[in-house]
């Protein structure tokens, strides 16, 4: 980050304590150097925070950290989140969302391979989650990571036509066709399963195209994972709309792939990526222990607020 003179309003403005350079062989994000994250402080929160708005995302290597210290370095930076459903907690640690397929003393322990579609975390809330950090306990042998699509880059080159359907448009998002069987489950019909996941998360909507509340980023705000429609358009036309912003964004080209290592902290800005997680190869482990953070800004700067579909 640069410093900057005189002003000392403002995260962004303090003078910056932390070295970061862009990701190698990648088109998004930085790597911090030389910083263990077990010594951030009030300054340095708000500047990883400044950083991670800047960039979209930020990778830190080498953190040999507990959980409780990871927990730790989730609440300097904002509020930690405790995921809705509890079959995702980490079993002494519910501010850890455990993707996992190895059992953890004995027990089965959190959800095997989650993500693995375009999306960005909690869309389907009014409120989503702001800021996700990942940290890879487990990596299989082969590449392993996270994939990630600059959304202000996308909707900055976006063909005119879509652009045109896209603008002024609510995105309509919902969880329920990604919800996951749990045994409680069993006997109860795909249509009730539906039924009681869909009350438990009503559709909602959001602008299509967001404003970023800290930078004033413009970024294209929908995913294949949760996005169904665009509010205002007839039903055959808001899908083949969809499906072509999703094309789009999709392309190889907007694609930046951040493979994993152990000791790796992967933190990014949800209003401004979608992600997705790579496929693991039948047989390996993989093993990934998340926090949300809430960064004390709203998710976006638009006016029109989340709100229920009617
Ligand atoms: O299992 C998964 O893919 C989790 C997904 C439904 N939700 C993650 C989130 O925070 O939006
Ligand atoms: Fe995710």
């Amino acid at each position: 980050m640069q410093r900057s003179s005189g002003d000392q309003e403002g995260e962004a403005a303090r003078a910056a304590v932390l070295e970061s350079r862009p990701t190698p062989n990648g088109s998004l994000g930085v790597e911090v150097l030389d910083f263990d994250v077990r010594e951030t402080d009030a300054e340095t929160a708000a500047e990883i925070r400044a950083l991670v708005h800047g960039e979209k995302l930020v990778v830190f290597h080498g953190q040999e950290l507990s959980t409780t210290e990871y927990i730790a370095f989730a609440a300097a930076l904002g509020q930690p989140q405790i995921y809705f459903q509890e079959n995702y907690h980490h079993p002494d640690h519910p501010e850890i969302f455990v993707s996992s397929n190895r059992p953890l003393n004995g027990e089965k322990v959190g959800v095997a391979g989650t993500g693995r579609y375009w999306h960005s975390d909690y869309q389907f809330f009014e409120e989503p989650l702001p800021m996700t950090m990942v940290s890879p306990q487990q990596v299989p042998s082969g590449r392993r990571g996270t994939n990630y699509i600059d959304m202000e880059a996308v909707n900055a080159a976006l063909p005119e036509g879509l652009r045109a359907l896209a603008e002024g448009t609510r995105a309509v998002h919902e969880a329920k066709w990604r919800y996951k069987i749990t045994p409680e489950d069993v006997d109860k019909s795909i249509t009730e399963i539906l039924e009681e996941f869909g009350a438990l998360t009503p559709t909602v909507t959001h602008p299509t195209v967001i404003t970023h509340p800290a930078t004033g980023a413009r970024c294209l705000y929908v995913s294949r994972g949760f996005t169904v429609g665009l509010a205002e358009l007839e039903r055959n036309e808001s899908l083949r709309v969809i499906g072509e912003l999703f094309d789009f964004i999709e392309r190889d080209e907007h694609v930046h792939f951040q493979p994993w290592e152990l000791g790796d902290i992967l933190l990014w800005d949800n209003r401004q990526v979608v992600h997705r997680a790579s496929e693991t190869p039948p047989g390996e482990p993989s093993v990934s222990y998340r926090i949300g953070v809430y960064d004390g800004l709203p998710f976006y700067a638009d006016e029109a607020r989340g709100r229920l579909y009617e």
